[in-house]
């Protein structure tokens, strides 16, 4: 190691190389806190030539890479599992000037989301990923779990806003193709390959992402529900009806109550209800008549509770996205971020608190997701890390009608052992053949996605 904490330092300057075990302890541990690796360095590039610099001297050694971005990942898959070189990306943190006639932007792989949304903002245009932890995840991790979030039934999941993707293959080259030419049929598309790669096949520098048009004009409501079923019903014909819907957020009783113990905040309507719905439009005209209207004519809406001013919709959104956090507050939660097929969806959210029970009866369960992608968060507390029994279950539950065991956080190291439940032995053949053609050495996340062999 020593050898190559020199040959880092020469890359990157002895400044961009960490070692101090106090700093390097900040960068071996998951958000959630449930997966703690360990690591005697961190390097920091300043550049693509650097990066593939540091790769080239982390094979010559034989060392093993984990690149991490913002380190807000929630499947383990950007921590060091085993004593990997951490290879922070945060310095490549460029935004480009917006390009206003074609809609795009070129920017850095250690760029935040916060940031890219600004500088699109600024130009009049917008991106149409977003999710909470927009301030501190960074592009170049929204695309190797392929991120999706609160608007994909809008804009789509990050592998359709990227065009073009600069990244250092686990070889040192540097394959770099930031056009982002529409129409561009000249091979293999190695964006799409690499959205959801999880750092297994090359470390993302740089990305040319689509931009779409803003919506100026937004209005956020809370729907009551008396059950889940009521709820998925209602996101569908809202789909169907409301051409403005930019977000249908499910949300149960029980989660709202955790979020208001955790923040202080009332409950956010006069009576309690089993589910709800967070519902949003936005578009270039307002669009709160439209949203009244469709509101209307659901069945089953038991209370509704509209934003009338920025500040209530900013409050209404909080119930949401501070779920997460509630859930963290007690203790490092084991987190199943599963799709069902819509059909299946209400089922599903119904059963797992009984199916977790059945295998840890002191555990609790806590469901939430973006309900028109059928993708729900199955987040339980109450159990020990590396105790994965209840992962098991739901997983299974979730491939057995048809679902998937990762709707956009990824595969990591939480789940790499479930994913036969998804892929083939043919598949899995497939992808090890890639990461092998890409990564000879395997140095690249060798310890996430694919199945220890
Ligand atoms: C969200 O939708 C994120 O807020 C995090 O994907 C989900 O905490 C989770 O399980
Ligand atoms: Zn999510």
């Amino acid at each position: 190691m020593d050898g190559l904490v020199v040959d880092l330092g020469e890359v990157v300057g002895p400044d961009q190389v960490l070692s101090d075990p106090e700093v390097v302890a900040s960068y071996t541990v998951d958000w959630t806190g449930r997966f703690r690796g360990a690591s005697t360095v961190v390097v920091r590039p300043g550049s693509v030539a650097e990066v593939a610099a540091v790769v080239v001297a982390c094979r010559r050694h034989g060392a093993a890479v984990v690149p991490q971005g913002g380190n807000t990942g929630m499947v383990g898959g950007g921590v060091p599992l085993a004593g990997e070189v951490v290879l922070s990306l945060r310095r490549l943190d460029a935004v480009g000037d917006v390009d206003r006639l074609a809609g795009q932007v070129t920017v850095g792989g250690g760029a935040t989301l916060g940031t890219v949304r600004q500088a699109a903002a600024d130009a009049g245009w917008a991106y149409g990923v977003d999710f909470a932890a927009r301030d501190s995840c960074t592009i170049g991790g929204n695309v190797g779990t392929n991120a999706g979030g609160l608007r994909v039934l809008r804009y789509g999941d990050t592998r359709a806003q990227v065009l073009g993707i600069e990244a250092v293959l686990g070889t040192g080259q540097v394959v770099s193709h930031l056009g982002g030419l529409l129409k561009d049929n000249t091979g293999y598309a190695l964006p799409a390959l690499l959205c959801g790669s999880e750092g297994t096949l090359g470390v993302v520098t740089a990305a040319r992402l689509r931009l779409v048009p803003p919506s100026p004009h937004r209005v956020v409501a809370l729907l009551a529900f008396g059950g889940t079923a009521e709820a998925v019903s209602a996101a569908a014909e809202l789909r169907r009806g409301l051409p403005s819907l930019s977000a249908t957020e499910l949300m149960l009783q029980s989660g709202i109550a955790l979020v208001c113990r955790v923040t202080g905040a009332p409950l956010p309507l006069a009576d309690p209800h089993p589910a709800y719905l967070l519902v949003e439009a936005a578009g270039p005209a307002d669009p709160t008549g439209e949203l009244a209207d469709a509101v209307d004519h659901l069945v089953g809406v038991a209370e509704v509770a509209v934003a009338e001013d920025s500040v209530r919709a900013a409050a209404l959104w909080r119930y949401r996205e501070a779920h997460t956090e509630a859930v963290n507050a007690l203790g490092p939660p084991h987190k199943m971020d599963v799709t069902l097929p819509a059909a299946a969806l209400a089922d599903f959210v119904d059963r797992v608190p009984d199916e977790v029970a059945a295998v840890a009866p002191r555990a609790e369960t806590w469901l939430f997701g973006h309900v028109a992608d059928g993708n729900v968060h199955v987040n339980v507390t109450g159990l020990d890390p590396d105790d994965d029994r209840v992962d098991d279950a739901v997983l299974s539950l979730a491939a057995g009608y048809g679902g998937s065991i990762s709707a956009e956080h990824g595969i990591g190291t939480a789940k790499r052992r479930w994913l036969h439940l998804n892929r083939t032995a043919a598949e899995i053949d497939a992808f090890r053949g890639i990461k092998a053609a890409l990564d000879p050495d395997g140095i690249l996340n060798p310890n996430v996605l694919l199945p220890a062999p």
